[in-house]
């Protein structure tokens, strides 16, 4: 889509999340890019087991847990998963690459139990990382829910062979099963 002047709109087919890639040139010929996330929700951020409420405001689409957060909001997330605690315990693992209780077990810190308000600020060395919802389901069976952190100002200082790499490792230590 190429347009000029002040505003202009466009439509979008269905409700998810989508990026945005702007190139904008003025009358001197200096260019300026950027690269925005733009998520349509329906309003409800319900994962079934547990409701998230969070700024900025989480994505849920197709089953898939997505949290945005850039400079402006200090890469910080503030959450509160609202949970039916008669169930059973329900808690966070913020960060499941990064052990915070020093056990050494990366995947297992309970950061923040659910019905609870908690900032996080999150310190972009990734273009993502992945949390982990800890539960209990109706029938008491012990479960958990993986979410994803993407930062949208992130600038690693990489060739472009390193980025790659640096990705490949970041995906894998992200599809590794929890103990
Ligand atoms: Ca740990």
């Amino acid at each position: 889509m190429i347009t000029s002047g002040d505003a202009f709109a466009f439509t979008y087919p269905d409700y998810g999340k989508y990026f945005i890639s702007m190139e904008v040139t003025d009358k001197y010929a200096n260019i300026a890019n950027k690269r925005r996330t733009l998520t349509m929700t329906t309003g409800e951020a319900n994962a079934i087991d547990f409701h998230i409420l969070s700024i900025p405001k989480v994505s849920i689409a197709s089953g898939a847990i997505d949290f945005f957060v850039g400079k402006n909001l200090n890469n910080s997330i503030l959450f509160y998963i609202k949970y039916d605690d008669s169930r059973g315990i329900c808690y966070v693992d913020t960060d499941i690459a990064f052990d915070s209780n020093g056990d050494n077990v990366k995947d297992n810190d309970k950061d923040f139990l659910c019905n609870e308000l908690y900032l996080k600020k999150y310190e972009p060395k990734y273009e993502s990382v992945v949390g982990r919802i800890y539960y209990t389901k109706t029938d008491t069976t012990s479960v958990s829910k993986d979410f994803t952190i993407s930062f949208l100002d992130f600038e690693a200082n990489l060739s472009p062979e390193m980025t790659i790499v640096y990705k490949e490792i970041n995906d894998f230590i992200n599809t590794l099963p929890a103990v």
